[in-house]
């Protein structure tokens, strides 16, 4: 297809670049973490969000390497915050293929390595659909990413199946609801619900974070049920880096 032989260009030219969503801290509203969000500045269409171009990437067998150039540039950016005396929390996406990857460890390694990364700044966000289904296996191998000192987040917890599962097998350092959580909060019963998985995740000692809250009645749950942090167009659009961060 057109849009593949453009897409298979795209990160030679250029045109692959991070847009960064704040997450903000609830207890005072503080900016403290940020999470890379991939975006195609496509010449004609213009910017292209990752949920409209990853698919045809997997499609095509590009997502490895797309996948690939967005936790590169999401270290990269994390060290120059670093190294500006910026030093915000940074929650980069992994994709099926990477977890599979016998490599990972390694390629973890020397990319932080190249970049003279504090990987204690870094959290590895994994969600459902690309964790497959050896959740024991998956376990051991993110273990030893966390002893090298980067946290591993479950994005989109609560949306699947398997949640209980994940967290009896994985270790987690974060949950990030589902934005369904948050978009029904208005619902007595998706209340308690949300209510049982910070009680659950305190007694674990994992920290939360509520995804895609938009309006302040969302937020304000959020805060009083005990949440840690918040993310969503309420609080920050993805925007570039130094947009995020000026100077
Ligand atoms: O930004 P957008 O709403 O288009 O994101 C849609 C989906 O694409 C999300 O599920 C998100 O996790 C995923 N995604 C966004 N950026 C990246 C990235 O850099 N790497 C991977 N593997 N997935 C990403
Ligand atoms: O699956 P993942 O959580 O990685 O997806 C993140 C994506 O969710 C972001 O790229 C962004 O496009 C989208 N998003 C972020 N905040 C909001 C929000 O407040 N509302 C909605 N509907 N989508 C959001
Ligand atoms: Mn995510
Ligand atoms: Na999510």
């Amino acid at each position: 297809t057109e849009t593949g032989t453009q897409l298979r260009r795209a990160a030679d030219r250029g045109e692959l670049t991070l847009h960064w969503q704040p997450i903000v801290r609830l207890a005072d509203g503080a900016t403290v973490a940020a999470e890379a969000l991939l975006r195609w500045q496509h010449p004609v269409r213009g910017l292209v969000a990752a949920g409209e171009f990853l698919p045809v990437a997997a499609e095509l067998g590009l997502l490895p390497e797309v996948a690939a150039w967005a936790v590169e540039a999401a270290f990269a950016q994390a060290a120059a915050w670093r190294r500006c005396g910026h030093a915000p929390h940074v929650y980069v996406n992994l994709a099926a293929s990477q977890l599979a990857s016998v490599d990972l460890g390694s390629e973890l390694s020397r990319l932080a390595a190249a970049h003279g990364l504090d990987r204690r700044g870094v959290s590895l966000e994994l969600s459902e659909d690309v964790l497959g289904s050896d959740v024991v296996a998956l376990g051991e191998r993110l273990a030893h990413q966390r002893a090298s000192g980067f946290s591993i987040a479950l994005d989109d917890f609560g949306a699947g199946s398997t949640a209980l599962a994940w967290l009896r097998h994985l270790p987690v350092d974060v949950l990030k609801l589902d934005r369904s959580f948050v978009a029904t909060v208005g619902e007595a019963r998706t209340r308690t619900v949300v209510r049982a998985i910070l009680a659950l995740a305190r007694d674990l000692g994992v920290r939360t974070v509520a995804e895609g809250v938009e309006t302040e009645a969302q937020r304000d749950f959020f805060a009083e049920a005990g949440c840690d942090y918040a993310q969503g167009w309420l609080l920050g659009r993805p925007v570039p880096a130094e947009v995020l961060l000026p100077g």
